[in-house]
């Protein structure tokens, strides 16, 4: 009898406490997910989260942002709270679908989407996401924005080159207009640990193609045999949203000799 007691009691607690109705099924849902809006870029510094705290913006957490790797959009957000989760839906709209998309269904421990759809440059496309746990209970997120360009080609130096960095002559990186807007264009060099070394704006005035920027002297001068990695992104303002649309280039690599 008294084991009874302690089930009934066990249970009337456990039913108070994780949202349950009389049949038993878990009726709450998860708290209201959170995507990561665009903070910025590689190379613009600080992000302040709040008063007190701030991140260096990187390509990993700088939030929506497009990708070397394709005309994609990829989607982030802050990590789920619930531990009771089990997928979320990506939701996409635009001013040519103004009707949701339903993009895809994925397992909630993901931290990232990838939107490998043919995106149309300098559309602005909206992303939204639905978490859903395992009861089926589901919350829908704030929604976030950003608009692709199309990427500079990058010329020299060649992928894979051997580079004299301390020829009298220097190393200029050298890329192909992206298209016919105003712009800026940003030089990006990374070392092996994935530490920004240096970057450079070029802000197009009236310069021929193709365009160029030299390396500085670096300090400290990076070793022989070490293996850089580059590449060039490009902004066009829009004054309506009031941030930067963007393009990465590919990336290439280059051994110091
Ligand atoms: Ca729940
Ligand atoms: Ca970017």
């Amino acid at each position: 009898m008294r084991h009874i007691i302690w089930l009934v009691l066990l249970a009337l607690v456990l039913g108070s406490c994780s949202g349950e109705d009389e049949s038993g099924k878990d009726k709450t849902p998860p708290a209201k997910p959170v995507l990561i809006a665009h903070r910025g870029d590689t190379g613009d510094g600080v992000f302040f989260l709040d008063d007190d705290s701030y991140i260096t913006l990187n390509d990993e957490n700088n939030g929506i942002d497009t990708v070397p790797e394709g005309d994609m959009i990829r989607l982030s957000w802050e990590p789920f709270i619930d531990n009771d989760l089990s997928h979320l839906k990506i939701y996409r709209y635009s001013d040519i679908e103004p009707d949701p998309v339903e993009l895809g269904q994925i397992p909630s421990n993901n931290r990232h989407y990838l939107d490998q759809d043919d995106l149309v440059e300098k559309h602005w496309y909206y992303y939204y996401i639905e978490l859903f746990d395992i009861s089926g209970n589901s919350t829908v997120s704030d929604t976030v924005h950003y608009a692709i360009l199309s990427k500079p080609g990058l010329i020299a130096p060649e992928n894979n080159a051997s580079v004299d960095i301390d020829a009298p002559e220097g190393l200029s990186f050298v890329w192909g207009i992206a298209d016919d807007s105003i712009g800026f264009y940003r030089v990006l060099l990374w070392d092996e640990n994935n530490d920004l070394l240096w970057f450079d704006d070029f802000n197009l005035a009236t310069e021929d193609p193709p365009l160029s920027l030299k390396l500085p002297q670096l300090s400290p001068a990076p070793q022989p045999g070490s293996v850089m990695r580059w590449r060039v992104d490009y902004f066009v303002w829009d004054g309506d949203k009031q941030m930067y649309m963007g393009s990465e280039s590919l990336e290439r690599v280059f051994t110091v000799l």
